[in-house]
């Protein structure tokens, strides 16, 4: 940052910061969600050498995974190298990324009665590593490039803290929901305002944006979500807008568009789209006054950089020039994807929306 204070940082007047703030841009932003991991060799090369819950507790790594990531793809934001779980440890809940199975949590709440030991971070500081890992990718990164923080939203965590894992139809989580309204209300007010000072506590590490992942809200009907998942979301984006009034939120919730109408009234500045609506049908559904972020389908990466750029075409003319798109998938790269794709996306985003 400059020394005179007066001079705006480059990552403030950058396009994801304009397009976030629905200013309009000389070319449309675009990064991945997942854009470093699995897919990715250099990322498998630092991997082999250490579990991945030690890599999140590794900044200095995190950082050098994320800023590869970027500089190899040509991206125009750095979400930081992290996980949506690890908040969950200091909370009181067992993690352990297992080989091969993804996350499990050894101790799962499922009773009332185990809501005694969970417990609301009142201090966020057992989580200094993440605000370390955003110190450091913001330092290493060009200064128009802006640092995205992030959490898991409390439905999502909730969903995992009580299932102990994925699940395909989230009985257990659904179960407690519906049969222990009051344990449940409890506890997404603890995962809300722990996951609200964690992502404060992002941004005053240096971050420019954040994003609340809801990654399983898709499971939800209209009126559960209403009920049983927005108020904590709102109360998130709330308490952000209020303390950090200028680093945007973006909410991105899948796997059932038909919540649009109510993710908008999340209060984020930006909603994620998943590719089961198109884009235009979906910013007409939350209004042109929000941003929105999306929504190519995933596993057309998986295609031919051809198909890749038609289909880029297709999504940034439902996006039509307007102020307020950043390019995006639906959802996270997936680990199969050859990188050469990821950048043919980048580059086809780049030269098809230059004005
Ligand atoms: O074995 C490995 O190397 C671990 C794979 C891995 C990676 C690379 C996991 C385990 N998490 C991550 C990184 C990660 N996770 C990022 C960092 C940025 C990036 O890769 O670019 C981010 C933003 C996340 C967020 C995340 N974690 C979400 C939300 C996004 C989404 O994909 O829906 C979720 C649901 C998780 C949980 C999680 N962590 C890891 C896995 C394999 C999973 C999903 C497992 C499941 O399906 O339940």
């Amino acid at each position: 940052m400059s020394d005179n204070s007066n001079v705006r940082p480059a990552w403030d007047d950058s396009l994801m910061m304009k397009a976030a703030r629905c200013e309009p841009v000389s070319r449309t932003p675009v990064w991945l969600m997942r854009q470093a991991g699995r897919y990715m060799s250099e990322y498998r090369e630092v991997r082999s050498q250490t579990t991945f819950l030690d890599l999140c507790k590794s900044p200095a790594l995190c950082a050098e995974v994320m800023c590869t990531a970027v500089e190899r793809l040509g991206v125009d934001a750095a979400i930081i190298f992290s996980d949506i779980l690890p908040i969950l440890q200091p909370m009181g809940l067992d993690l352990e990324y297992a080989q091969g199975e993804g996350p499990i949590i050894h101790n799962p709440i499922r009773t009332a009665e185990d809501l005694s030991r969970i417990t609301e971070l009142q201090d966020v500081s057992p989580m200094d590593y993440v605000f370390e890992t955003v110190r450091l990718t913001r330092e290493s990164i060009a200064d128009d490039i802006p640092v995205i923080g992030f959490a898991g939203a409390p439905f999502t965590l909730a969903s995992y803290a009580i299932e102990g894992g994925s699940s395909r139809s989230y009985m257990h989580a659904k179960s407690l929901m519906f049969g222990q309204p009051d344990a449940w209300r409890e506890l997404m007010e603890r995962l809300a305002r722990s996951v609200a000072r964690y992502l404060i506590a992002q941004i005053d590490a240096g971050a420019q944006l954040v994003q609340l992942f809801d990654s399983w809200i898709g499971c939800l009907g209209w009126d559960d979500y209403k009920q049983y998942a927005l108020p904590y979301v709102q109360s998130i984006v709330q308490e952000i807008n209020a303390a950090r009034p200028n680093a945007p939120v973006i909410y991105f919730g899948t796997g059932n568009p038909a919540l649009l109408p109510l993710f908008k009234q999340s209060g984020a500045q930006v909603v994620g789209i998943d590719w089961r609506i198109r884009l235009d049908d979906a910013w007409n559904t939350v209004g042109h006054d929000v941003a929105v972020q999306g929504n190519l389908d995933p596993v057309l990466l998986l295609s031919t950089p051809e198909m890749i750029r038609e289909r880029v075409a297709e999504v940034l003319s439902q996006a039509a020039g307007r102020p307020g798109h950043i390019f995006n998938l639906g959802h996270g790269v997936l680990k199969e994807t050859p990188v050469e794709n990821a950048i043919a996306l980048v580059e086809a985003v780049k030269e098809l929306s230059a004005k």
